[in-house]
């Protein structure tokens, strides 16, 4: 079984939405594929592909979310790395038993139909990493 099998995507923080698309659309030359409110994590989220790989623009919908408060302390900026996992149980199990400090403790659900978990910076060396599993309905 492959563990972390690519980065699904990359994960920014911004102020303004609408500002960062039309940014992220000169940049790559397209619009979002998807723009998705995710209620969980209080943010709202526009997925850009850029040939194999994907970028998520965040922006915070309430100041209960992570990405208010990262905005508070930080520039907008890359927030997370995200990789793909087939079984994301086994991972938070594989990687919890690895010292790692998983952030939930059963996956979410997030963005762009996947059941997602974060593990904490403190221990990956200073950068948020999530986990995701695509959901198959
Ligand atoms: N990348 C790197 N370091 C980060 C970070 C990030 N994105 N966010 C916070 N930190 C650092 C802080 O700078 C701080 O460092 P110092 O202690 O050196 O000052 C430390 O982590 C703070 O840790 P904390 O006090 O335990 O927690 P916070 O309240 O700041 O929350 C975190 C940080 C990672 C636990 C929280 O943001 C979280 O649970 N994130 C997971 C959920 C999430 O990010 N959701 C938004 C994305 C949703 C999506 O992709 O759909």
């Amino acid at each position: 079984m492959d563990f972390l099998k690519k980065i699904e995507h990359i994960g920014i923080a911004v102020n303004d939405l609408e500002k960062a698309e039309k940014t992220y659309t000169a940049l790559f030359g397209q619009g979002p594929y998807k723009r998705e409110d995710v209620a969980s994590e209080n943010v709202s989220t526009s997925f850009f592909k850029n040939g194999p790989n994907k970028i998520e623009l965040l922006a915070a919908t309430s100041e209960d979310s992570a990405i208010y408060k990262y905005l508070q302390k930080n520039r907008p900026g890359i927030h997370h790395i995200a990789f793909a996992v087939d079984n994301i149980h086994a991972e938070m199990a594989r990687l919890s038993e690895e010292g790692f400090i998983i952030l939930n403790e059963k996956p979410k659900r997030g963005a762009d139909n996947k059941l997602i978990c974060f593990l904490h910076p403190k221990s990956t060396e200073g950068v948020l990493i999530e986990l995701c599993q695509d959901i198959k309905e």
